[in-house]
Order: C-alpha cells, then sequence, then structure tokens
C-alpha cells in the first residue's frame, strides 16, 4: 500500500495520515470548500477538493472520492468515523473498484449495523443480552404480552438505529402502545426501517466497550476496555481506560465476549463491543461499532498500539504482529472532547474564530485536532474542537494531569465544553468512581460552573482591595472591574 487517500476531515484526518506518513505511506485528503485551510489540507502530499459545505454535498460523495483514487492511483481509503465509515454500500463499491477499504467486511458492517441482525448473530455464542425480543415486532397486544412478561419499565428501540437514536422508555402498560408507534413512525422516517425490538429496561448502566482487533489470518484479540459512561444525550463526553471498576477477572471474561462478538461476523480490522453494565456488575452485550472509533488513544495510551496502523496492516493482509498474552494495561488515561458548545447556556452549539488557541503540553499530554489559532469552526459539521488525552501511571495521576491540562488550554472567541470538563474531573462521584449514565443529567446544572466563577473572581477582586489599601497599588479600573484578568491572577505576583 503506497498511498492510501482518507475520505474523513478535521482531527480524525490529521490522526489518520500521521500513522500513513510514520509507516512511508503517501497520503490524500479530500476536502469541502469549507476546509480549505485546514490543517488536515496542509498535511496531506495531495488535497482535492470534492465540493461545497454541507457533507452531502462533499464528504459523503462515496461515488467521487473513489473517483479520487482512481485518477491519483489510491491503494486504501480510510474512513475515519462518521461519514461513510460504516456504509456498507460504500465499502462494496471501493473493493469493487479494486481499492482497499481500510475496515471490515461490508457483511461485517450490514450485520452489525442492525442491531436485530446483530443479536441473531451471536445467538449461537455465549453472550448475555438484555431479555428482550429477538426479532422486529409491530403487533400492540404482542408487545404488551412480551413487555408484561420482561417487566416494566422496558425500552422500545429501532433495529436500523444506534447510539440511542430512535430509543424510547415506557414506564406502563397504558403508555405502549402510544410509545410503539412513535417509535415506529420515527424509525422509518430516521433511518427508512420502521423495525422496532423491546428490552428490559437496565437502571442506572454504566457504558463500557471493548476494542477489539482482527486479522484476515483467524487471529482475534482484545485490547481491554473504555468506559464511556459521562455522556450527554447520547454524545460521549469524557472516555477513559481502563474503566474504574473493572476486576481483572471481569475484563478477562467480558473480552471474551467481546472476541466471540467479533468471531460471530468473521470481523477483520478494529472494531469496537458495546456492553451495558448494571449496579451488580452484570454486562450485557449491547452494539458493535464497526470503526475507530473517536475514544481510540485512551487505548493507544494503556496498550502502546498505534491502532490506525494495525488497521493499515491488516488492510495489506498481515498477521497481528503480538498475542493476546503480551498485551497489558500500562497506567491510565482520560480523554475529554472539547466542543465548541457552550456549558453554561445549555451546550448549545458557538459559532465564531479561535482568536486564542494556545495548546497544553508536557509529560502525559496528547491533543488530537484538527484547528489552528485563528480559525473559524464550520457550522456544517460536528461542533468537536479536539480531544484532550492524558496519561498517568495511574487513574489519579491522570485526572491531575487532565485538571492542569485544562488550566493551560487558552481558547478564546468560542465558548468551548472544557469548563465542563474542568467541573467532572473535580467531581467527587467522579473521582471516586462511582458514577453511571446519568453524570451529567444527576449533578450537571449550569450553575455548578457559575458558582465556581464567581467565588475566584470575587476572591481576586477582594485581594485587589486589600492590596489597594495596603500599598496603594490600584489593581481596579476606574469602573471597578479588574485590571488584571481573573484567568492570569496569581496572589503572590502582587503582593511582594
Ligand atoms: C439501554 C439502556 C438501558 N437498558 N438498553 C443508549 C445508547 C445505545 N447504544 C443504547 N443505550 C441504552 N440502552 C437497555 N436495555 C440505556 C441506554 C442508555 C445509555 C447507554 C450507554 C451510554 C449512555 C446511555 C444513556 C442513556 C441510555
Amino acid at each position: 500500500m503506497n498511498k492510501i487517500l482518507v475520505a474523513n476531515r478535521g482531527e480524525i484526518a490529521m490522526r489518520v495520515m500521521r500513522s500513513a506518513r510514520e509507516m512511508g505511506i503517501k497520503t490524500v485528503a479530500v476536502f469541502s470548500e469549507a476546509d480549505r485551510n485546514a490543517p488536515f489540507v496542509k498535511y496531506a502530499d495531495e488535497a482535492v477538493c470534492i465540493g461545497p459545505p454541507p457533507s452531502i454535498l462533499s464528504y459523503l460523495l462515496g461515488d467521487d472520492i473513489i473517483k479520487v483514487c482512481k485518477r491519483l492511483k489510491v491503494d486504501g481509503i480510510h474512513p475515519g468515523y462518521g461519514f461513510l465509515s460504516e456504509n456498507a454500500e460504500f465499502a462494496k463499491k471501493v473493493e469493487k473498484a479494486g481499492i482497499k477499504f481500510i475496515g471490515p467486511s461490508p457483511e461485517a458492517i450490514e450485520i452489525m449495523g442492525n442491531k436485530l441482525a446483530a443479536k441473531a448473530a451471536v445467538k449461537n455464542y455465549d453472550i448475555p443480552m438484555v431479555p428482550g425480543t429477538e426479532n422486529a415486532i409491530d403487533d400492540v397486544e404482542e408487545a404488551k404480552t412480551i413487555a408484561k412478561e420482561i417487566g416494566f419499565p422496558i425500552l422500545i428501540k429501532a433495529a436500523a438505529g444506534g447510539g440511542g437514536k430512535g430509543m424510547r422508555t415506557v414506564q406502563k402498560e397504558e403508555d405502549l402502545e402510544e410509545e410503539m408507534n412513535m417509535a415506529i413512525s420515527e424509525a422509518k422516517s430516521a433511518f427508512g426501517d420502521g423495525s422496532v425490538f423491546i428490552e428490559r429496561y437496565v437502571n442506572s448502566p454504566r457504558h463500557i466497550e471493548f476494542q477489539v482487533l482482527c486479522d484476515t489470518h483467524g487471529n482475534y484479540l482484545h485490547l481491554f476496555e473504555r468506559e464511556c459512561s459521562i455522556q450527554r444525550r447520547h454524545q460521549k463526553v469524557i472516555e477513559e481506560a481502563p474503566s474504574a471498576i473493572l476486576t481483572p477477572e471481569k475484563r478477562a471474561e467480558m473480552g471474551k465476549c467481546a472476541i466471540e462478538v467479533a468471531k460471530a461476523c468473521n470481523y477483520v480490522g478494529a472494531g469496537t463491543v458495546e456492553f451495558l453494565m448494571d449496579a451488580n456488575m452484570n454486562f450485557y452485550f449491547l452494539e458493535m461499532n464497526t470503526r475507530l472509533q473517536v475514544e481510540h488513544p485512551v487505548t493507544e495510551m494503556i496498550t502502546d498500539i498505534d491502532l490506525v496502523q494495525e488497521q493499515i496492516k491488516i488492510a495489506r493482509g498481515e498477521k497481528i504482529s503480538f498475542k493476546q498474552e503480551d498485551l497489558k494495561i500500562q497506567g491510565h488515561a482520560v480523554e475529554v472532547r472539547v466542543y465548541a458548545e457552550d456549558p453554561a447556556n445549555n451546550f448549545l452549539p458557538d459559532i465564531g474564530t479561535l482568536k486564542t488557541y494556545k495548546l497544553p503540553a508536557g509529560i502525559g499530554i496528547r491533543v488530537d485536532d484538527g484547528y489552528e489559532e485563528g480559525m473559524e469552526i464550520p457550522i456544517y459539521y460536528d461542533p468537536m474542537i479536539s480531544k484532550l488525552i492524558t496519561y498517568g501511571k495511574d487513574r489519579e495521576e491522570a485526572i491531575k494531569r487532565m485538571l492542569r491540562a485544562i488550566e493551560d488550554y487558552k481558547i478564546s472567541g468560542i465558548e468551548t465544553t472544557l469548563p465542563f470538563a474542568k467541573y467532572v474531573m473535580q467531581h467527587k462521584a467522579f473521582v471516586t468512581g462511582k458514577f453511571d449514565t446519568h453524570f451529567v443529567e444527576k449533578y450537571f446544572n449550569p450553575e455548578a460552573l457559575k458558582d465556581k466563577k464567581d467565588y475566584s473572581e470575587l476572591a481576586a477582586l477582594i485581594a485587589a482591595r486589600i492590596i489597594h489599601e495596603k500599598s496603594g497599588k490600584n489593581m481596579l479600573e476606574g469602573n471597578g472591574e479588574l485590571k488584571v484578568k481573573q484567568s492570569n491572577w496569581r496572589a503572590n505576583r502582587y503582593c511582594n
């Protein structure tokens, strides 16, 4: 493989090209008009504009991307995450054009893209699943009978859904008919497939997922777990590896299940098997994601394995060069997703220019980003600016380092979720590991951010007043505001 095209943008395009370059492979970027000045376009050996900003006119134009590949003699396509990454039709077309799709087979993508097909595929293996229906259900009376057997509350899920899309909770029998009809029509309009199924509702679960790696020679490995329980409206905000709660025994048991899920669909490449875990440490297979995930860096940090390089080697037909026994968890990693959203204002997407953009640095810090100072965050795509990852010998060190990194990360011109991440890193429930997927709704409100900010500002003002009175140094402007910006304020700098 001499040349790879990355059918993606932003931080993940950068991430993939770095590994390709390290392997001596040439890179091609495709970009929309909104990304003309983006770092990933400059970083690529060749770059081709494929259309106007909206994804449907650019990053989702599979046929046009394949044409670019042929013209530039590209050997492989890396789809990143999102966009065309889990599109079985695209994967098929790529292979038909004689180009390697750096990912699993179209068949595996298709099976795992449908939650009922995924359940059917793993049925003959010993994999725990949440009690529920095996097939799509459209008869309300039948649904009521099943729901009563399972016990309320229940969940109605769309077979074609995933990641929480098209999910409805039903608390009691009277609500079932209405919720079911809504779920079916939602699924139809969102996925073009109205199939829904029923599951028992698992209370306050934790989200634990396993990274798997499989080659074309029948080797199946897992690279331990990531915990992604801190989410907001099914959008992950903080991830870590390993999970704070798994014992080595539970890890081995779940890892074995993850590998079996991969075997059930003849998986090839890097994939993720998602589990729910209840308060009694029972786990249930939920779904498999057939792509490289946003949060893959935490796994790379604790295993010292470059997942993109492994994906490329597997696509070249190579055997995985290590065995399960060679893999060990070293230390702990935490990832914070930095979104252009205002956590003090209901996480409203914030538009604007990165007026200041200064990265944290130093031991145990990694930033995967796709922007530079002075750039605008386009409104057309996911509002994620970067991923901030810290690594330490243990969880406590990784968290402390994250707090320092958040302090050192200077962004102005756009509100970001960094203050929210700081709040989580300091929260007792997070620090002690006693949290679940309800963390945000349970503990977070905008006032939680305001209070802290107001106190530090107030403290600075009081200190400034005292200094003024004792030393005659005036640190206040005529309007009573601090001359020194609060974020740069250090008491001892002015007291002597
Ligand atoms: C569930 C569940 C409780 N019980 N299934 C949401 C995302 C999708 N992957 C599945 N999800 C859930 N499925 C049963 N039977 C609770 C969730 C869920 C959730 C899962 C993982 C992370 C965050 C979540 C937030 C709300 C609900």
